[in-house]
């Protein structure tokens, strides 16, 4: 089973990604596991150059942080690894304008900006390339992003259809629980880096008194009942999710041990730092030694590229280029 994943070094990771993806990567990890911090991502976005090189290292301490093991899985930088642009290409090659000017994602985030860059709207070809280079199986990663992997599978099918059979159809795979964490202050948003404000996001960094607030600020409802209901108490159901997904107990089963919203959010705010507590003594440690780190990461795409040369070239020729 070959699994591949990967996040945006585009500020600290917050509950949604380490709910929606980062903490199945650490559970699903093992040596067919391939693991991507894709800074060729965040270059659609506006981000100086130290900032890129700053937040891509502190985002592989987070990861190893949080459990990710360079000696069992395979962890790199994607920008490490010439053939995901290289595939990119071919796969721009393949998709269509018009299925990509569809995406969600490219809507909500084109509108977000003034001067919108190309690589916006062609990203998830990227992202298709990131995936099918390594012959994936399954993709776990937060709801969201089921558009995207909808794309992946369909440019995948097309090109094993106009050019003979080359790419493996992977398969998308989300947590039961918390697979869309929403904005603690709008719960009908999904929390995001870019969007949230700072009360409607929790960092994965965040201090034990920072967490403490946003939880207790975090919009509920006044009918004051403990009940998981998402289409009429969102904001109460985000927080049963997230305790669920820390916990293992299911969401209703969570509900049926509060009466109070305010012991609820007391005590899903202890369990919230208890988890995080040791993510974030271990990443202190980790950006102590950035050589280390740096390293860690270049033995990886050392192991990411022979796996992804193989793929590309089988692509490549495919098309005629070899
Ligand atoms: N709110 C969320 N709930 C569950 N999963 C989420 N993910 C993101 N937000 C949530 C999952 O995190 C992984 C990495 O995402 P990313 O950082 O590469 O990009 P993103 O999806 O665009 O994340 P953000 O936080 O919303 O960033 P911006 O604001 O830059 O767009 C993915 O598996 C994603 O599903």
């Amino acid at each position: 089973m070959r699994i591949f994943s990967g996040i945006q070094p585009s500020g600290t990771p917050h509950l949604g990604n380490y709910l929606g993806a980062i903490k199945s990567w650490v559970e699903s990890q093992d040596s067919g596991a391939f693991f991507c911090v894709v800074d060729l991502h965040s270059l659609t976005l506006d981000i100086t150059p130290e900032d890129l090189r700053l937040q891509r290292l502190e985002l592989s301490a987070a990861l190893i942080a949080s459990g990710l093991d360079p000696e069992v899985c395979t962890l790199f930088v994607q920008s490490h690894v010439p053939y995901h642009a290289q595939m990119n290409w071919l796969l721009e090659c393949v998709a269509s304008y018009g299925e990509l000017t569809r995406m969600v994602a490219f809507k909500d985030k084109a509108a977000r900006q003034e001067a919108q860059r190309a690589s916006l709207l062609t990203y998830p070809v990227l992202m298709a390339a990131d995936i099918l280079l390594y012959d994936t199986n399954k993709v776990p990663v937060g709801d969201d992003q089921k558009q995207h992997l909808e794309l992946t599978r369909e440019i995948a099918e097309r090109f094993n259809n106009r050019y003979g059979q080359t790419f493996t159809v992977p398969e998308f795979s989300k947590p039961p629980v918390a697979a869309r964490v929403m904005d603690l202050q709008d719960p009908t948003r999904k929390m995001s880096k870019s969007v949230s404000s700072p009360l409607g996001k929790l960092d994965i960094f965040d201090s034990a008194a920072d967490i403490e607030k946003k939880i207790k600020k975090a919009v509920t409802d006044t009918d004051g009942e403990m009940r998981y209901d998402w289409e009429n108490k969102p904001g109460l159901a985000n927080l049963l999710d997230v305790y669920s997904a820390f916990s293992s107990e299911s969401p209703e089963q969570v509900a049926a041990k509060f009466t109070r919203y305010g012991d609820f959010k007391s005590e899903l705010a202890a369990l919230i730092i208890e988890s995080l507590s040791p993510i974030q003594a271990r990443y202190t440690d980790l950006m102590g030694d950035r050589a280390e780190l740096e390293n860690l990461m270049r033995k990886g795409a050392q192991k990411a590229s022979v796996v992804s040369a193989a793929v590309y070239d089988r692509a490549a020729t495919a098309m005629g280029l070899n």
